[in-house]
């Protein structure tokens, strides 16, 4: 029997890259999608098949986090064996200026997923995966972060996101219903969106090489991050929902950088090598041989409360579901690069050819 899988956030980095996953492995794929002014789907786009042209197995529904009717009525006909829940404001920094939306869509668009499979008598049937986080370790206890490592958010994104976790676990303890957390550690690829850090330096080397850009401003350059690659995590997530009963696990590297070593890696990937000077604000990073400034600090960027060290231990879901990462550090930061390089060469190309220049 084939099985039906519903992905909230489908038109996201990790929705794309699992509605290939499964579609891959035979599914039929239902994704959710939020009506934008503007198409929303390239990540997506390479997948559908017009309907009327030719039989398909991947279907878009419109949709939101923040309208239960839409929910409900959305997992009543599709009726999924596996709900994966990715959709989220996924922003850290913006998730301080939007606390209250991000609330909303975040932690209560958890609970009205969960109570639209309990309401629909559907808790036997489908298995719910959670999109938690590392974020909420936020403020060291403990490292490398596991399970049992205390929560201590640290955004309103990342308390969100701790309700969020908390609901699936409270949903599987109360009603018996397969629901799984995902504590996932940074994740990145070529599709990462454009404001995350490590995209914002990819898309911004590129564009210097290619004489597009001059400066690179970033925020805390002392952060560390554990990042991974997206296409390792989704596996991840379809594992944890193929086990006999729900659990929560981490997936992670076991390996933290500073977004000061993902740029001096990703400017090496164009034959750069910078030369910090200078701390805090008024830190610079420069071209080692023409002494050019090409990396500023602007304190825009920094948030009202960080999380300073990321590192996370994989070990249960290596034992219990056979994962591990198979993305090295530098051949992210490389794939990075060079999809930026040819992405911007491609757009000059189109350009070029449609009168802009
Ligand atoms: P993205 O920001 O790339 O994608 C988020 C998705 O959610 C998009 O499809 C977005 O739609 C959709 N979305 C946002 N708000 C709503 C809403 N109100 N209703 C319906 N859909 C909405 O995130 P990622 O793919 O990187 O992450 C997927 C999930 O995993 C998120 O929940 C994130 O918080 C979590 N996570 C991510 C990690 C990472 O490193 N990538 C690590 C740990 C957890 P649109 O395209 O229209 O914006
Ligand atoms: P994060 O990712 O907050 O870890 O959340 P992000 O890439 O935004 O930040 C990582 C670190 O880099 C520092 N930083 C900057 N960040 C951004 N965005 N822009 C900058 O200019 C900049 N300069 C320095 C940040 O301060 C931070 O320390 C991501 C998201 O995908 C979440 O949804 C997910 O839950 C977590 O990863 C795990």
């Amino acid at each position: 029997m084939t099985k039906r899988a519903l992905i909230t956030g489908v038109t996201g980095q990790d929705g794309a890259y699992l509605a290939e996953l499964l579609l891959s492995k035979g599914y039929e794929v239902h994704g959710v999608k939020r009506r934008a002014s503007s198409f929303n789907s390239q990540r997506v786009d390479h997948l559908y098949v017009d309907p009327h042209e030719s039989s398909t197995s991947f279907f878009m529904h419109y949709g939101d986090m923040t309208d239960s009717t839409n929910l409900i009525r959305l997992i009543q006909e599709t009726q999924p064996d596996e709900i994966y829940n990715l959709a989220a404001q996924s922003h850290v920094k913006v998730s301080f200026e939007t606390p209250e939306y991000t609330a909303n869509a975040d932690a209560i668009g958890t609970l009205r997923m969960l109570e639209a499979i309990r309401i629909l008598k559907m808790e036997t049937k489908t298995r719910f995966y959670q999109a938690s986080t590392s974020e909420l370790y936020g403020l060291v206890q403990e490292v490398p972060q596991k399970e049992t490592t205390p929560f201590y958010p640290r955004s309103p994104y990342a308390a969100a996101k701790l309700y969020a976790f908390w609901i699936a676990v409270n949903y599987r303890e109360a009603y018996g219903m397969h629901a799984s957390n995902g504590i996932l550690f940074n994740h990145e690829g070529p599709t990462r969106g454009e404001t995350f850090v490590t995209r914002k330096i990819t898309r911004a080397v590129a564009a210097i090489k290619l004489g597009r850009q001059n400066k690179l401003f970033l925020g805390n350059l002392d952060a560390k991050r554990d990042w991974g690659h997206a296409r390792d995590y989704v596996e991840g997530m379809w594992r944890i929902l193929q086990q006999d009963t729900g659990d929560d696990y981490v997936l992670a590297t076991g390996e933290t950088h500073t977004v000061r070593e993902f740029v001096e890696l990703a400017f090496q990937e164009i034959g750069i090598t910078i030369e910090w000077s200078g701390t805090g604000e008024c830190e610079v990073g420069r071209c080692a041989e023409t002494g050019r400034d090409l990396i500023a600090v602007d304190p825009r960027y920094y948030r009202p409360t960080e999380v300073d060290l990321l590192i996370g231990d994989p070990s249960k879901a290596r034992e219990k579901l056979g994962w591990t990462h198979s993305t090295p550090f530098p051949e992210l930061v490389r794939e990075m690069v060079r999809s930026d390089i040819e992405l911007i060469e491609v757009e000059a190309v189109y350009r070029r050819n449609h009168g802009g220049e």
